[in-house]
Parts: structure tokens; C-alpha cells; sequence
């Protein structure tokens, strides 16, 4: 059974509409509680721990149609909902959209407090004590300053209509009265209706929130060495002067003179974690909530503490952790760091190792921008290349805007898209559901100065991919600053460096090779120069000669890998020689636009050698790959070349970096 609306809006759609979001039946599969996301940061690979960074990127849902009629807690009225293919959609997007507010709240907030910040000297990192401050419920708290006649109601913050029991907008914050009934922030509000008939479901209040975080920082600012801005409703302070004899006394009684002053300044509960660094004032955090504090100086009394909890263990982090069957501290304290360096790679291992040992010898800093740009994962359903042209053009002007407004000159941009990966419509309504990911990023050729710049490359990046615009599911526009842009650079002198001797690790790329026994690399792979007939060299192409010269130079060092796998496994391989040939099979072997994977494994490759300062070879494999990718007549397909270019650009960038010099088109020839 379903309600009359799906009629009507069938109608005004001029297609049958997805039925399940009118049944007036409930769900029949409820989704439980237990599959909503982690919200935590997820940690995959090789990204850095941040563990005083707590941002997630879920996808939320925003029914725009719902909000182009909410005023205030008015009841709600169903209009049709608007989604990507509607021109002004970026416009309502970016007001609503609470993980946009997430993510772009420093921009308006944090710079003001770094700069003050600036002028205090960065704290020393021993004999510290360290407070964690998280807000309670926060957007809800936020709202209830409006609305005191629901504070001791449960309460909860979303996009939502009061009473549909199966609506799948999620709840961004609930108070503690509402976690009485089971209901958790990330819940779907229908499932929540269901837990608690008296729920009262308040809208978001953005600029409120902004007024309360500013009011909190200037509190904690005013009252403390450094301050590090975490999130919008959470900082991490340096109090080791302050509190002048460092006891747990004292530390909990100034801990209560901030609850009280924050309380007094934002009408909202406070709560603190102390620790003598920044992970166990963190950790402390979850025993002081709701409205309290807590004093955390070893790591051996929260030992049962989930992996989970920890800073940095997202879900991907977890999973692993599960299927080593490494559930607590005290499991994760019995792994060698030889072993998390192995699962998690160098820096992630080693962090882990610390975590597990409470050792966190981070300064607080508060980093400068330098990136601006979003992704719109919600709402994205074109049916035609025009709807799509005309949404990326109000998304590259509201992007640019977004620059300008936060004083960053950009010239590197990366597109982000998603592909469906499924038939029909996702559970959550119109979200972006299981997809591919896709990612590829280009340097401009100057400072993006105008919306049109930033559009016209990222439409040639999207029609690059050839997804069909139906297939789209979300897409994200970042930029970043890159250093100047100038194109009469001097030519490169690497010679001055001294090369270290770092081991290049290159782990895999996904190309069917056959197994091959160590020092056993079947000559088509990759044929030695001395074993070439010279009779016969001679009669080979001119092209083929000089590759084959230029492969002869590359270092022998000796195999030690045996190639098991289809799915060849290049750890520890270290013979340059060997990879470039990988490298050059790989080239041959695509028909299109390569696996995101594979390439970040080639540029890291090509990274490392830089990193050693072999650019010697960096800048053969690069002349060998351009050679294989593109054609000497510039013609052949564009995604060869855009192929090159990425990782040409890519390397280039990291040369910039790490020498302030950059690379020339020439350097290759
Ligand atoms: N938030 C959100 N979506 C997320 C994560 C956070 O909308 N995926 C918003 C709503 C929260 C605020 O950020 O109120 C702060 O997030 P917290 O994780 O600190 O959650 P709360 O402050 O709501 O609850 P707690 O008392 O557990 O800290
Ligand atoms: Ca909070
Ligand atoms: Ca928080």
C-alpha cells in the first residue's frame, strides 16, 4: 500500500516513481542499527593517522524537497524532490548539506583562532597534560538554545519529516534522553520513530552551530597555552602551564572551571578528557561523556578498550583488525611493530605500535589550508550530457567562489566520480549506493582565475572516463595550491644531490604475469641488452634501439621474488630493471583508462625513485612510458595521453616539493 503522493509525484515526474518511499507499510527489512557505518575517520593504506582528526565522510541524505518548505518547526510539506538534473541544485546542496558544513567549517573559523594562535609559542611535548574537550550532543544542544521547551525531551537533529516512519534521512546528533530508547546518531529517522513514539525531530540551525563553535573556541583559547581546532564541536588544549602542579586534583578542577565558563558562554554541556598527551586525554574523552571529566594517565587501565575507539581505526582499519582476530588494546599490544608495519605499511604500523603503548609525542598545530573543494554524493541522477554540463558549471563557480573566499590561488585539480554498481535505486533515497570509484587529477596551466577554467578541466577529466551521465552517482571538484605556476623554469640539476640508498618497495599491480621463478624473468618480458644478436639489433626500429639502450642502463640489482600470483605481488622487489619492465607490460597490456590502483602504484614507484634521488631512472621509466602511451604524430586515444600526463604531472608535482624546481617536457627527450 502505498500513499497518494506516489501518484501524484509519478505524475508531475512523468514516470512511475520508486514505490517503497510512499508505502505506508513499514520497512519490511528494517535496517538495524548495527549496519550503520562506523562513524569514525577510516583509515585505508597508507593515508596518515591523524588522531586528533575526527571528521568521517558519510553519505547523508537531504531531501531538498522537504526543506524547500521548512520553516522552523512547522510541520513539514511533501514537494517534489530536487536532484541533480535541476539547475540551483548545487545552491540548495551546499546550504543544507550538513557534511559540507563539516568539512568547510575551518575555512570560516579556524583561521580567525589560528592566526591569534600564531603569537603563542608551540608548546614543548614533554611533562604535558593535555585536555580533549567534546561537546554533548552538540547540533542538538545547539538547536534546544532555541527551542528549551524539548530539553528533557528526546530530541534529535535531522532533515526530516516529524512523523514518516520510513524516512531514511539519518539523525546527525541525538541527545542522551533519546539514547535512553536505543537511538544512536547516524540512525535513520524512521527506525528512530519506531524506538520512540515522542521523538521530537528539530532542523539544523548551520549558523547557530558556527556562533557556538566560535563561542567555544575563544573560551578555550583564552584559557590555555594552544589551542588545536578539531572539529566543530571539539578542540584539544595545552595546559601544562596553566595548571601549575600537574596532579590529577588539579587538573579535574580546572577541567570544571571550562565546563562551567563553556556552559556559561554556549548554554551547552561540555565534556573534558585529560591525559598527559593528546591520544589519552582523547581516550579519556569517552569515559567523561555525558556532561563530566576524566583523568587518563596510563594506557593499562583501559586496556579493554575496542580497537575501534581508537584514533584512526576507521572501518577498513577494523576489519583488519577482525580477521586477526585483534579486538582490544591488549590484543593489539601483543602484535610486533615488524607485523603492523606489514598490515597497515611504515607509518600506520609504527603509529598503532605507539597507540597501543599510550606514547603520542605529537606537538598541537593548527595546518594552513590548502585545498578547497567538495563532493556531492547525494542526489546525482542526470539523464542527459546537458543536465550534467549545466550542474558542473554551477559546481565549478560555486568551487572557485569558494577559493577566492578563502584566499587560496589553486592550479591543481582533481575530479572524484562515482559509478553505479548496481541496477535500480539504492535503499536510501536518492543516495549514491554501492559504487566505483573513480579519481584523476591534472595540473593547470595557471592559477584557476575563474569558475569556466576549473569547469572546462574537469569536464574534459569526466568525458575522459566515458561513464554514461545516468551511471553517475556522485562527483567531487577539489583543488590545491601547487606552488607557482612557470613555465620558463631552469632545467633541472639533480647532481648536486647525494642519492641515499633507500629500497624502491613496489607492491603490485593488477596484470595477469606468469609465475616466475626468482632470476628466472622470461626474456619477452623484458630482454637483456647483451642478449640481443647485435645483427640483429641493428635491424630493429630506431625507437626500439634507443628503448632497448636506455633499458640497458637502468641498475641490475638481483631479484629476491619469487611472482607467485596472477595478480603478480611486487613486494620487495628492488631490481629497478625488473619493474620498468612490469611496468612497460603494463602499458602494453591496457585497452583503457588503467585502475586507479595500478596507477598510484606506478607514481609511487616513480616517487620512491625521486625520493632516492635516482632520477636517472624516474626520468627513463617516464621517456618509456610516454614512448608506449604516445604516439610519436600525437595521434591515438586521449585517455593514453591523459594516462601519461597524470603520472607525468604527478611526479612533477612531487620533484616541485621536494626540490622547488620542476620538470620539463624536454627533460625526456
Ligand atoms: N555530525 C554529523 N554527521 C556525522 C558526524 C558528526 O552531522 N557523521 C555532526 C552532528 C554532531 C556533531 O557533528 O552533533 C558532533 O559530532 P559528534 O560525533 O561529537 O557527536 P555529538 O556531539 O552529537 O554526540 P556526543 O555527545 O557523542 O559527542
Ligand atoms: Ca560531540
Ligand atoms: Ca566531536
Amino acid at each position: 500500500m502505498v500513499n497518494s503522493d506516489w501518484l501524484v509525484d509519478s505524475l508531475n515526474a512523468n514516470k512511475l516513481l520508486d514505490w517503497k518511499k510512499y508505502s505506508l507499510r513499514k520497512a519490511e527489512n528494517p535496517i538495524s542499527f548495527a549496519s550503520v557505518k562506523s562513524r569514525s575517520l577510516s583509515l585505508t593504506g597508507e593515508s596518515d593517522i591523524d588522531v586528533l582528526q575526527d571528521i568521517d565522510s558519510d553519505n547523508e541524505s537531504i531531501d531538498l524537497g522537504l526543506l524547500a518548505s521548512q520553516k522552523g518547526n512547522q510541520p513539514l510539506e511533501r514537494k517534489k524532490p530536487m536532484d541533480s538534473s535541476c539547475p540551483g541544485f548545487i545552491k540548495t546542496y551546499f546550504e543544507h548539506s550538513r557534511l559540507h558544513f563539516l568539512s568547510t567549517w575551518k575555512q570560516d573559523l579556524v583561521f580567525e583562532i589560528a592566526e591569534k594562535i600564531k603569537t603563542k609559542p608551540v608548546p614543548k611535548t614533554t611533562n604535558r597534560i593535555v585536555f580533549h574537550i567534546d561537546m554533548d550532543c552538540f547540533f542538538v544542544s545547539v538547536i534546544l538554545r532555541k527551542y528549551p521547551q524539548y530539553n528533557d525531551k528526546p530530541v534529535v537533529v535531522a532533515h526530516s519529516e516529524k512523523g514518516d516512519e520510513n524516512s531514511t534521512s539519518e539523525i546527525a546528533s541525538c541527545n542522551y534522553v533519546a539514547r535512553k530508547y536505543g537511538i544512536t546518531n547516524g540512525s535513520f529517522v524512521g527506525r528512530a520513530k519506531e524506538l520512540c513514539q515522542d521523538l521530537v525531530v528539530l532542523p539544523y540551525d548551520f549558523e547557530e552551530i558556527k556562533q557556538c563553535t566560535t563561542e567555544l573556541y575563544n573560551v578555550l583559547y583564552e584559557n590555555s597555552d594552544y589551542m588545536q581546532a578539531i572539529s566543530c564541536d571539539e578542540a584539544v588544549i595545552d595546559v601544562s602551564t596553566v595548571i601549575k602542579d600537574h596532579t590529577p586534583e588539579s587538573s579535574l578542577e580546572y577541567a570544571e572551571f571550562l565546563r562551567t565558563e563553556i556552559k556559561a558562554k554556549t548554554g551547552c554541556n561540555a565534556s573534558v578528557g585529560i591525559g598527559p598527551n593528546p591520544l589519552l586525554a582523547r581516550l579519556a574523552v569517552n569515559f567523561a561523556k555525558p556532561n563530566s571529566k576524566y583523568f587518563l594517565d596510563d594506557i593499562e587501565s583501559v586496556l579493554d578498550t575496542p580497537v575501534g575507539k581508537l584514533p584512526g581505526v576507521g572501518y577498513q582499519a577494523k576489519k583488519k583488525f577482525a580477521s586477526i582476530d585483534i579486538h582490544t588494546i591488549k590484543d593489539l599490544q601483543t602484535l610486533q611493530v615488524g607485523k603492523l608495519k606489514q598490515i597497515f605499511g611504515e607509518k600506520n604500523g609504527s603509529a598503532f605500535y605507539n597507540i597501543a603503548r599510550g606514547i603520542d609525542t605529537r606537538t598541537l598545530q593548527n595546518k594552513a589550508r590548502q585545498t578547497i573543494g567538495s563532493d556531492v554524493n547525494w542526489g546525482i541522477r542526470f539523464k542527459t550530457q546537458d543536465q550534467l554540463e549545466i550542474f558542473m558549471k554551477e559546481f565549478a563557480d560555486e568551487v572557485f567562489k569558494r577559493m577566492k573566499q578563502a584566499g587560496l590561488n589553486c592550479n591543481h585539480l582533481t575530479v572524484k566520480l562515482k559509478e553505479r554498481d548496481y541496477a535500480g535505486e539504492p535503499w536510501k533515497f536518492l543516495g549514491c549506493g554501492k559504487c566505483k570509484d573513480y579519481s584523476k587529477a591534472v595540473n593547470l596551466d595557471r592559477i584557476a582565475n575563474s569558475g569556466d577554467v576549473i569547469y572546462k578541466n574537469s569536464m574534459n577529466i569526466i568525458n575522459s572516463f566515458k561513464i554514461p551521465v545516468q551511471e553517475l552517482r556522485g562527483i567531487g571538484l577539489h583543488l590545491k595550491e601547487n606552488g607557482k605556476v612557470d613555465i620558463k623554469q631552469p632545467k633541472l640539476d639533480f647532481t648536486k644531490r647525494k642519492p641515499k640508498t633507500k629500497v624502491a618497495n613496489f607492491k603490485r599491480l593488477k596484470v595477469d604475469f606468469p609465475a616466475v621463478e626468482v632470476g628466472n624473468i622470461p626474456d619477452y618480458l623484458i630482454p637483456s641488452f647483451s642478449q640481443i644478436d647485435p645483427q640483429i639489433f641493428k635491424l630493429l626500429p630506431k625507437q626500439i634501439q634507443k628503448e632497448q639502450e636506455e633499458l640497458a642502463k637502468l641498475k641490475k640489482k638481483p631479484i629476491k621474488k619469487r611472482v607467485e600470483s596472477k595478480i603478480a605481488v611486487f613486494l620487495d622487489e628492488t631490481c629497478v630493471k625488473t619493474i620498468t619492465g612490469w611496468i612497460l607490460e603494463w602499458c602494453e597490456m591496457l585497452t583503457d583508462i588503467p585502475d586507479t590502483l595500478d596507477m598510484k602504484l606506478v607514481i609511487d614507484y616513480l616517487h620512491d625513485l625521486v625520493d632516492c634521488s635516482d632520477m636517472e631512472n624516474c626520468l627513463t621509466i617516464l621517456q618509456l612510458i610516454r614512448n608506449r602511451l604516445i604516439k610519436k604524430n600525437g595521434k591515438g586515444p586521449a585517455w593514453k595521453s591523459d594516462t601519461f600526463m597524470e603520472i607525468y604531472n604527478s611526479v612533477d608535482d612531487f620533484i616541485y616539493s621536494k626540490y622547488s624546481n620542476r620538470l620539463r617536457l624536454l627533460d625526456l627527450d
